[in-house]
């Protein structure tokens, strides 16, 4: 095989971090005396090559497909990372395919590794791996969320320089009772979704096989600021034929690549055996501490220095680690400290995919995450519900973000053996894959574990999930005594009941009162009465959330509407509450992106929508009150953008013509002292937002242009801006009044909200019909909450809906209309049994109409038509049953 190394950094400077900084670090550091005077190439870390390119994949289970001679050239080229799930998951068929995949690649044989110990390390495939070189299987893993390693050095000692060995690997992701999450709400994207490394180390190398951490632990138990301990285990192993006695050195340099402490040991290991290590080094004072707003890293080197007949020289093994300095502790009234200070940890929580490109995101992908996180003003962020790619962590500890991680037991457990085996096995890869991270402040490894128990319950049930996660507790504890635990319960009394609670370090609630039920003002009561009923407990809010569809809008919204509006109404009520409760360690939104969710039938389906901003990490106009109450920089935003096209008229229908202006609401979050809001330039007044970061002017909007500036200052005095057009087309009341002359009019049958189409067309509220207005006759408001709809992106307009009408009426001015209908059977009716005709004023648009004939159930159905007002009778559209009752997704009239 072929590596490619980067030659190291000129001048004396480095990014210490990735094995190309390394290399600089070697060479230029002062170091170790050898590392000064020998080329940087043998004193570098571990040969690491990224195996992006050349690999090919087929769905299914080709016999033979790990042989060396398969022919695989019917499969598909690809690099990694890669999923096979980010279309299907997306489209109307239920489910996506949780089936075998398999990826084959060639490795070429290089010279210089004869002699040398090769492995693969995988930062993750989902959900069950197993890989074969040369035809041999040389390893596999269970769990699709943390890493995993095999040595590959026998198969290819038989593999001759310049020759290719073929590297083939198998993943599975179907359902699997035994294997964590057993049920989610997000998708479980199968594939090799992360980076594949092959590692080369000499003959004595630090560990790579223990659940593939990285063979060195750094603890840092001791820390003030006065000084610092760091001590540094780990294990090595000898991998030669011979007795060899060994320098295990490691070095402590700073950002700046100053040595401030050493420390080693001297090993002696016989053929084949592997040894533990420990050293204590000597105290690092007045030491750089870590923090989010100072993230200062250290790096620990650690190198394995050999004494193969003669002077000693370094192995071609050294590990080269972050180390941050910072301690923490909680207290159950005052909350999180951090560095011997209170420290609210306000954040929000993070998914590792991108809608469309399900989680085969890149490194970059996961940087720019974390960097909009930070952007934000957010402090900590839980990665839910599973480890994440190192790349993740990584950035963490560099940006300043302090990090919650869990393994994937979600919903509910099941009751095997097997099933306890593997979380304990996940518990162990995480802690040991992500045990030096300073970002990294508590363990969780559960959530919402009695949200979907087995139906019926089995006896036992409640104590066996209780023993597991005693278990996994244990295990957590046994594996890091320095970091907090947690697991995160919905909004159960079960979780005090069964003592499940009082497990953890620290219980976390996810609290969505206000929106799958209950009010908003219920949260900060309710989280009142818990920590009074537990005053011993350390309480955290990991998630809260509201889902929002840029499309949908609504003056009046409310619980569960899915408009814009609502998810802010929703926030500004959470923000502000939980603000006033200090003793909550943490808090962390859910999410900051929308992201993939097979089995949700919302207006975006498949689409968890409660993001901060869009899967395409496009802010929502609530993201800025985020930004504003966490954020040190100054924050001024008019929430508009994302209904800056509006249309609306007085409420009172019976008023009569030429209601204008419109008076609505248009919300600022800023954490400015005070912000005046102008309209065309005329001002509106000015208002303090205050520790809410909100304020609220009624705007009188006029039909046309409404330009929108903001004006505020900081504390600085510095002067801030922000601004908005807002095109406003006023609707009167009365269709037919002259002065406003009718154009169109497009309604959302059935619903609250209003929702704009891909043109742009806003399709209004629903409403009875009145005099000189608009609307139904009969019927009643429907939706479809548990389906999206086949055959069309419009599924909110479709999935609300009226039915039992007798018709809609428009009481337009004389004249040529087209009227276009939105239609679709909302139930799983067969034909024949919903048939209804459509009348346009005395003709028959369409006879006997049955929609799950000719569209079948729960899809887009459109049909149109031209008719004539006359005589000041407007339009009538008739709905009359034959069979069922008769339903309408929207219309829409048009003057032509
Ligand atoms: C929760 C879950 C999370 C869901 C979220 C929601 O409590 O922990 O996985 O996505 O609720 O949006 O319902």
């Amino acid at each position: 095989m072929s590596f490619d190394f980067e030659q190291p950094a000129p001048g004396r400077r480095s990014i210490l971090g990735g094995f190309a900084a390394a290399t600089a670090l070697a060479a230029l550091a002062p170091g170790p005396a050898w590392a000064r005077d020998l080329p940087p190439q043998a004193a570098r870390q571990r040969d690491r090559e990224l195996l992006k390119t050349g690999w090919l994949y087929t769905e299914g289970e080709p016999v033979g497909a790990e042989r060396p001679r398969f022919d695989d050239g019917g499969w598909t080229g690809t690099s990694l990372p890669h999923t096979w799930n980010a279309a299907d998951s997306l489209d109307d068929e239920p489910g996506y395919r949780r089936d075998v995949g398999w990826y084959r690649r060639t490795l070429r044989m290089d010279q210089r590794h004869k002699g040398q110990r090769l492995f693969l390390y995988f930062e993750g495939a989902n959900q069950v791996a197993d890989v074969y070189v040369q035809g041999q299987h040389v390893g596999g893993h269970v769990g699709g969320y943390s890493a995993f390693s095999v040595e590959i050095t026998d198969q290819l000692a038989q593999v001759r320089p310049g020759q290719e060995a073929v590297l083939a690997v198998r993943v599975d992701n179907s359902h699997n009772d035994d294997i964590p999450p057993y049920s989610a709400d997000f998708t479980f994207y199968g594939g090799i979704y992360r980076n594949v490394w092959l590692i080369a180390t000499d003959p004595v190398h630090l560990d790579v096989l223990d659940h593939a951490s990285p063979g060195v632990k750094i603890d840092t138990s001791d820390v003030s600021a006065a000084a610092a301990s760091v001590r540094v285990r780990g294990v090595v192993v000898n991998d030669r034929a011979e007795t060899t006695d060994v320098t295990v050195r490691s070095t402590v340099v700073d950002a700046e690549g100053y040595e401030v402490t050493s420390g080693k040991t001297v090993l002696q290991l016989r053929p084949g055996a592997s040894k533990d290590f420990q050293q204590e080094l000597k105290r690092i004072t007045a030491p750089n501490l870590w923090s989010p707003e100072t993230p200062y890293l250290y790096t620990v080197s650690t190198v394995i220095e050999e004494e193969p007949g003669g002077g000693k020289r370094p192995s071609r093994d050294r590990v080269d680690t972050s180390l941050g300095l910072r301690w923490f502790s909680a207290d159950p009234d005052t909350g999180f400290r951090l560095n011997g200070q209170s420290y609210p940890l306000r954040g929000t929580n993070r998914h590792q995919d991108i809608v469309g490109q399900g989680n085969a995101l890149t490194d970059e992908e996961h940087v720019r995450d974390l960097e909009i996180i930070k952007a934000m003003g957010a402090n900590v962020v839980r990665l839910a519900h599973y480890p994440q790619a190192p790349a993740v962590l990584d950035a963490a500890d560099r940006l300043g973000l302090v990090i919650w991680e869990e393994t994937p037991l979600v919903n509910r457990i099941t009751m095997t053996e097997d099933f306890t085996r593997n979380s304990i096995n996940m518990v162990k890869d995480m802690v040991r894959q992500h045990y030096n991270h300073p970002s990294v402040i508590m363990w969780g490894y559960m959530n919402e574990i009695l949200l979907r128990p087995p139906e019926p319950e089995p006896f036992g049930y409640e104590a066996a999930v209780v023993e597991l996660a005693r278990t996994l507790e244990n295990q957590v504890r046994a594996e890091d005594s320095t970091r907090l635990t947690t697991m995160a319960g919905h909004q159960s009394e079960r979780y005090n009941t069964s003592s499940l609670a009082e497990l953890p370090m620290v219980f976390a609630w996810n609290l969505y009162l206000g929106w799958y039920g209950g009010t908003i003002e219920m949260l900060g009561p309710w989280l009142d009465e818990q920590h009074k009923a537990h005053p011993k407990r350390l309480h955290w809010v990991s998630e809260f959330g509201a889902d929002s569809d840029s499309r949908l809008h609504s003056v009046d919204p409310v619980r569960m509407d899915q408009s814009i509006e609502y998810q802010q109404l929703f926030n500004e009520g959470y923000v502000a509450q939980l603000a006033e409760r200090p003793y909550l360690a943490g808090t962390t939104y859910w999410s900051q992106f929308d992201f993939g969710s097979e089995t949700r039938t919302g207006s975006i389906p498949h689409v968890n929508m409660k993001g901060l901003m869009h899967s395409n990490r496009k802010p929502k106009d609530v993201y800025y009150l985020f930004e504003a109450t966490m954020s040190a920089k100054p924050v001024l935003h008019i929430a508009s953008r994302e209904w800056n096209n509006r249309t609306g008229t007085v409420p009172d229908a019976k008023t009569g013509s030429g209601a204008q202006p419109v008076t609505r609401n248009v919300t600022v979050y800023s954490n400015l002292i005070e912000v005046e809001l102008f309209q065309n330039g005329r001002s509106l007044g000015a208002k303090k937002p205050g520790t809410t970061c909100t304020a609220k002017w009624d705007v009188p909007f006029i039909d046309g242009v409404n330009q929108l500036t903001a004006h505020g200052r900081g504390p600085d005095g510095a002067s801030h801006d922000d601004a908005v057009d807002v095109v406003f087309t006023y609707r009167p009341p009365r269709l037919a009044d002259p002065s406003v002359p009718f154009r169109q009019l497009a309604v959302s049958a059935g619903s609250t909200v209003q929702y704009t189409d891909p043109d742009g067309l806003i399709w209004i509220e629903d409403q009875e019909h009145s005099d000189g207005a608009w609307g139904a006759i009969g019927g009643k408001a429907m939706l479809i909450s548990e389906y999206w709809v086949n055959g069309s992106e419009e599924d909110p307009l479709y999935q609300t809906y009226r039915e039992g009408m007798s018709d809609y009426r428009f009481d337009v001015p004389d004249g040529r209309y087209e009227v276009r209908l939105r239609l679709v059977e909302p139930t799983t009716a067969k034909k024949g049994e919903r048939v209804f005709d459509v009348l346009l004023g005395e003709g028959t648009l369409v006879g006997n109409l049955d929609l799950a004939a000719v569209a079948g159930p729960r899809t887009a159905y459109d049909i149109s038509g031209h008719t004539e007002a006359a005589d000041g009778n407007g339009i009538t559209v008739t709905f009359n049953a034959k069979s069922g009752s008769a339903v309408v997704s929207g219309i829409a009239i048009r003057r032509v």
